[in-house]
């Protein structure tokens, strides 16, 4: 302060410098084979947790816009995710969410 005396003060960081996993989003792409049933069902038994209402929402979207946002999620289980609909016939690719 003013009076020439020195003052130092302790800050407490509460679980800074914690970095938080990048986020990537899967996208379901529109195809002319797979029936819509079919591709509710490869949805709901591929991410967990997803609704018959949200993986038809998911599906009608893909179907009239040509593309889909499925889930929002690290890289490690958006890969896992793609090879996934992959392996049963379906069509998605990943980008970085931002
Ligand atoms: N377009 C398909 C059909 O008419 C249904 C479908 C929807 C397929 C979404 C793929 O990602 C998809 N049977």
């Amino acid at each position: 302060g003013g009076d020439g005396s020195v003052s130092t003060q302790t800050v407490e960081k509460t679980s800074t410098n914690r970095k938080l996993a990048p986020r990537y989003r899967v996208l379901l792409h529109n195809d002319d084979y797979n029936p819509m049933e079919y591709v509710v069902q490869v949805l709901m038994s591929t991410v967990p947790g997803l609704t018959q209402p949200q993986a038809v929402s998911i599906m009608m979207e893909a179907h009239t816009n040509g593309l889909a946002l499925v889930i929002t999620c690290a890289l490690e289980h958006a890969e896992f995710y793609c090879e996934t609909l992959k392996n049963h016939g379906l069509t998605s690719t990943i980008e970085p969410d931002e």
